[in-house]
């Protein structure tokens, strides 16, 4: 059996956080306010990251890079997203959740929904435990 994180991932905002069943399918589709992804042949173009699904994070900035030891990292700076709530804004990513999908050129090439692997959700930080930002 293989382990590790070889590979590529296309990871998302999605609408929900994962509800009670702890399943990622719960958490419905991407973030997408202005429902840009809704119009028929929609691709991100990270040119015009404007023209993307506010939570399509790695159509605007590059899927993950996966590593045979394990982690992944990225960095970088989107200003189509809030850490605001989502209680008056549309594009406040508290309370959702991040959803990573495997990334095959199978279900790229077919269509197919890309299966969600993994999902977390996205909670308000505490900066004197961990120095995240907060109170934002
Ligand atoms: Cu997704």
């Amino acid at each position: 059996m293989t382990c590790g994180l070889n590979g590529t991932f296309s990871y998302h905002v999605h609408e929900f956080a994962i509800n009670s069943t702890g399943s990622c399918e719960s958490t419905g589709g991407h973030l997408d306010p202005l429902g840009v992804g809704k119009v028929p042949g929609y691709v991100c173009n990270p040119i015009t990251p404007k023209k993307c699904e506010a939570g399509d994070l790695s159509g605007k900035h590059g899927l993950l890079q996966g590593t045979s030891y394990g982690y992944l990292t990225t960095k970088y700076t989107d200003e189509f997203i809030s850490l605001r709530g989502t209680n008056n804004l549309d594009n406040g990513i508290i309370g959702r959740s991040i959803v990573i999908h495997s990334h095959h050129s199978h279900h790229i090439a077919h269509g197919v929904p890309a299966p969600r692997i993994a999902c977390v959700n996205i909670i308000k930080g505490k900066c004197w435990e961990r120095n995240l930002l907060c109170n934002v």
